[in-house]
């Protein structure tokens, strides 16, 4: 479990770093079921039973790390558990309590990570975590109407540089704006995670999972690397020729990158 700790904090500090956390922005949620110390599963609750506001049954008996309302993810970087805890679902899968370290509140986005970690259990894959930054370059490419289509924004992206085709294979799914914290939102996000692994939040942010939060980080950070080229070129004046798409698809071919989830 400590590692997976030292891994949240890794991630919080990068996210600080690049620009993408100001306040208390952005937020991150791990499921550490696999990892938790055997001492602490038992725990006694340090806080009642909060409602997640929907009972999401795949949750049965999970453990998670989740950021604290309202925390920095600069503080989150020196000290994870002071600025997160790790919470219990309850039996009814309905609720969850805090079990450790210190009594902090999780989140208000904590329900739809919930929602869409349910989802990554019921489909059985290897993902446990979830995060949401504010990457500079990617919210600013949202802005035009012409980047809010999956389909035209993955494909501008990927062809900036063949790492973010390798890196980022499911390419950058699209959700329209909507009120930070709503059903709207999560609801539209768990759609589009179903065939992406990130999802740019029109006008806000990024919305990624991965098998871990460093992995979820990286899908960001190239796909965000991507749109920094894509800027760049515009900045010096010339509108930056891509790719070739026979060139794309010879990387989708040779390196036997997978087109769905
Ligand atoms: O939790 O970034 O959009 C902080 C946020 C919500
Ligand atoms: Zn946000």
């Amino acid at each position: 479990m400590k590692n997976t700790i030292n891994q949240i904090a890794e991630v919080a500090g990068y996210l600080w770093q690049k620009g993408w956390a100001e306040r208390n922005g952005g937020n991150i949620t791990v499921n550490i079921t696999d990892c938790i110390d055997t001492s602490l599963k038992n725990a006694a609750p340090m806080s009642p039973a909060i409602a997640i506001g929907k009972t999401l049954p795949a949750l049965h008996g999970q453990f998670f790390y989740a950021k604290g309302t309202g925390k920095r993810m600069r503080d989150l970087a020196r000290l994870p558990m002071e600025n997160g805890s790790i919470i219990r679902i309850t039996d009814d899968c309905a609720h969850y309590e805090i079990i450790a370290e210190k009594p902090v509140m999780p989140t208000s986005e904590l329900p739809s990570h919930l929602e869409i970690q349910n989802y990554l259990i019921e489909t059985g894959g290897k993902y446990r975590a979830t995060l949401h930054t504010h990457p500079i370059e990617l919210v600013a490419m949202s802005h035009s109407p012409r980047f809010l289509d999956s389909a035209t924004i993955t494909h501008t992206l990927w062809s900036m540089i063949p790492e973010t085709l390798a890196f980022a294979p499911l390419g950058l799914g699209v959700v329209p704006y909507a009120l930070p914290g709503s059903l709207q939102l999560a609801d539209a996000t768990l759609d589009e995670i179903k065939k992406h692994d990130v999802v740019l939040w029109e006008k806000h942010g990024v919305f990624a999972v991965g098998e871990n939060i460093i992995e979820a980080f990286d899908q960001v950070d190239v796909l965000n690397k991507a749109a920094v080229i894509y800027m760049t070129a515009q900045n010096m004046g010339f509108a930056p020729e891509g790719m070739t798409d026979e060139a794309i698809a010879d990387i989708q071919r040779v390196f036997h990158l997978p087109t769905h989830r």
